[in-house]
């Protein structure tokens, strides 16, 4: 048997999309950047005309999951972060956004299994984002701190799954393992938009 972990220093050839709302941007931005210092003090060329981190801005919250699947599907990032603020103060739908929204996430994640990170901030007033994305503590820096380890840990269980694999079933298991689609031809229109 053994034990996998994520770690914080493979990150050479990692590719990353990170979808951040505009909506509350004063927040989101701050995230972003608390995001991009993490992932830049960790080896990651943070450049948007470089080749591992693609960025992609969306109207609201409500809109991050539905190009999160997409960025997703392509099978061309290891990991994908996804920003927003969402203030219960200003939000008469703010249950309803946030189930929406967390719940695309989750639901992303688990089926492409490739790891999308929840960073959308949930608070009852603009002082308490803006807490969390800079004034006290930027939780964008955990967020990029997350995607690291998890796109690192996927690398390994994927690999090692892989190699246990022969013709469609795990040899340690004897189960057929579920096969995702893969497409070349979306990774390829994720890359060229
Ligand atoms: N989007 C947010 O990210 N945060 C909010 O607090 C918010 N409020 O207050 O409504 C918000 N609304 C926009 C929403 O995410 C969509 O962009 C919009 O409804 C269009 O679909």
């Amino acid at each position: 048997m053994a034990v996998f972990e994520g770690n914080f220093h493979e990150t050479s050839s990692l590719r990353l999309a990170i979808v951040i709302g505009r909506f509350n941007d004063l927040v989101t931005a701050k995230l972003l950047s608390g995001c991009q210092d993490c992932l830049k003090r960790h080896g990651i060329n943070i450049n948007p005309q470089g080749t591992q981190v693609d960025y992609v801005w969306v109207p609201g919250s409500f809109e991050i999951p539905m190009v999160a699947r997409k960025l997703a599907t392509s099978q061309v990032y290891d990991g994908i972060i996804c920003l927003g603020a969402v203030i219960r103060g200003d939000t008469p739908h703010f249950d309803r956004v946030i189930t929406e929204v967390s719940k695309g996430i989750a639901n992303t994640s688990l089926e492409t299994g490739v790891p999308v990170i929840f960073g959308v901030l949930t608070t009852d007033t603009m002082q308490q984002a803006l807490e969390r994305a800079g004034i006290k503590s930027n939780l964008g820096w955990t967020y990029a701190m997350n995607a690291l380890e998890m796109a690192t840990l996927m690398r390994q269980v994927n690999s090692e799954v892989s190699a246990a694999t022969v013709d469609g079933v795990n040899r340690l298991t004897e189960q057929a393992t579920p096969v995702l689609p893969v497409s070349s031809d979306s990774a390829k229109q994720v890359k060229e938009n």
